[in-house]
Formats: structure tokens, sequence, C-alpha cells
């Protein structure tokens, strides 16, 4: 598909289709929405950010980005499908738009998207060279960055489907994201990192098991949202840390975004499903996930303008 506003989730799209669809948003919603270039990724694809909102940027933000995950192609598609909804029904979403700004980055690992469209379905990192021995590419993003890095729940081997990198943000694609995140840490209020599959929504930590002081804060936002995800197609999902719910893992955006940036209500959202097809999530069910997200970040979103 090409041409201007031709997503139409009844596909997946490509990095440069949702891109172009950025593009077409900003001229044809200019009061609403701008996209601004934020850095390359290593292959040198364009990373954007959308700023989404007509409130002024003194409003509170929530930040939301998908696809850090290549392989994981509900999360951009979802994160496209809250956009698009929020986009063309802004009168209905006018008091929101008014008093919350969202700042959203779709496709985080761009090279891997791109990578999972041309040669390999499953690949999950970036594509950066990090043993020229070996032969092997690619850090695991969500394990890359600084917060406790590489405690527990990753590897030091450039081979391994976890692998944390030589350093901590040592990929240029997890600094882009970082550097936009700090740049508005003042304002953002809620971080919403999209994966798939396993339908659960999760808070930190990942790097222990103990619980942030605030938990109870953001169980509480997570029991709302996932009650109202639920009521739309009677989809369940599991709450809690992500330490306690799926597995430890250090080195995550979502701990990053509440330990080092101080973001409170920061979220890891597995989306659809359970593993009847995994990350091959057939397209028919990029709309339902679509519709039922779209509820729980309302929750979220109508809380953040409501505090
Ligand atoms: N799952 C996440 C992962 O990065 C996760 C789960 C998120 C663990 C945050 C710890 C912290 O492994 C997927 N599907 O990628
Ligand atoms: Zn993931």
């Amino acid at each position: 598909a090409s041409g201007p506003l031709s997503l139409d989730w009844t596909s997946y799209y490509d990095y440069e289709e949702i891109m172009a669809w950025l593009d077409t948003l900003a001229t044809e919603y200019p009061e609403l929405c701008t996209v601004e270039e934020v850095g390359n990724s290593y292959e040198d694809r364009v990373m954007k950010l959308l700023k989404l909102g007509k409130g002024g940027a003194d409003k509170p933000i929530i930040f939301i980005d998908g696809g850090i995950h290549a392989r994981e192609w509900i999360a951009p598609a979802t994160v496209t499908y809250i956009v698009n909804e929020l986009v063309t029904h802004s009168d209905t979403y006018d008091d929101l738009l008014s008093n919350v700004n969202f700042y959203v980055m779709p496709v985080i690992n761009p090279d891997g998207y791109a990578y999972t469209f041309t040669d390999d379905r499953l690949w999950r990192k970036t594509r950066s060279p990090t043993n020229s021995v070996l032969g092997c590419r690619g850090a695991d993003p969500n394990r890359n960055w600084s917060f406790h890095w590489n405690e527990v729940g990753a590897s030091d081997s450039p081979c391994s489907d976890i692998y944390a990198g030589p350093e901590p943000f040592s990929e240029v694609e997890m600094r882009n994201v970082r550097d936009q995140i700090n740049k508005y840490a003042d304002n953002i209020k809620s971080y919403l990192t999209f994966h798939s599959y396993s339908q659960l929504w999760m808070y930190p930590w990942g790097y222990t098991s103990d619980l942030p002081e605030d938990w109870q804060d953001l169980d509480d936002l997570a029991v709302a949202a996932v009650e109202a995800l639920t009521a739309v197609h009677g989809t369940t999902y599991e709450i809690g840390s992500s330490t306690n719910t799926i597995y430890a893992a250090a080195g995550g955006s979502d701990d990053w975004a509440k330990g080092e940036a101080g973001v409170k209500y920061s979220y890891t959202i597995e989306l659809r499903d359970t593993g009847r097809y995994g990350f091959l999530l057939p397209e028919d069910q990029i709309i339902p996930t679509g519709e039922e997200t779209f509820e729980g970040v309302k929750v979220v979103a109508n809380f953040i303008r409501d505090t």
C-alpha cells in the first residue's frame, strides 16, 4: 500500500509505509499532529516522533512506543491503530486531546523490523554487527537500557537473542528514544511500551522481584485499564511486575523510564495472543486487538488528564 492515509489495519505494514503514514497525519491534521525526525538507525533509517495533541507543550505527556522487538508486529499495528482512532475521532476526544499530549514512536527498532519483512520473520534484535568472528548481529534493545543493565535475564553472548550489548545504550536506536524521553521527562507522566505476546499488563521492576514503593498505584491503574480492555472482546490479561509476571530481565525500557527518567506510570504491555499464533498473529486480529487496547490506553490517558 502507498499514498496518503492508506493504512487500514487489515494487514501489517512495513517501516516505510508506517513512516509515510506519520507524515500524512502531519499534513492532513496540522492542528493535531506534528512529526519530528529524532535520529537515524544503524542502517540509516530515519526515526520519527509523532506529537499528538492540541493543548500546547505544557500538558502532561503519555509517551508510547512499539516495535522494540522486530518480530512483534502487532505492536506497531496497535500503536498506529490507537493514533488513528484519536486523530479521526478528535471531536469525541476533544477534552482528552486538549489536556494530554501523546508522543508516539510506533517502530523503535527500524532495522530489525525491516529485516523481518525481507529476511527473517522471527528476528528480535537490532541489526548492528556485534561479533565479526561469529558473524552475529544485533543486541536485544530491551536489555540495552542503563538501569541495572545486564544484571539478570540478559546475555553477554553476541549471538544470543537476549544479548545486552557491549555496554548500556550501545544501540543508537535506543539512544535516540532515550534522548526524546529525557528531553520531555518533566512532563511525561506515563510510558507505555508495546510488545507481544502473552496478554500481560506489566509494571517495573524487571531487574528485581522487589516492587516499586508505589506499586499499588501502578497496579490500581493497570487493573482499571485491563478491565476496560477485557470488556471489549473478553480478552483476559494478567497484571503484575515484570519479574513476578513473566521473568526477571534487566535493561528494559520500562525499568529505565521509571528508575532513571522518573516516569511513575511505566508499563510494558504484552499484546495478543497467549501462544496459539504467537508472533504470527493473523491479520484479522489487528483490529480487535486495536479496539480493546485502545480502551485500556484511554483509561490511562483519562487518569493522567484528571491527575
Ligand atoms: N517480553 C519482554 C522481554 O523483553 C519483559 C518481557 C519486559 C521482561 C520488560 C522484563 C522487563 O523479554 C517480550 N516478549 O519481549
Ligand atoms: Zn518484546
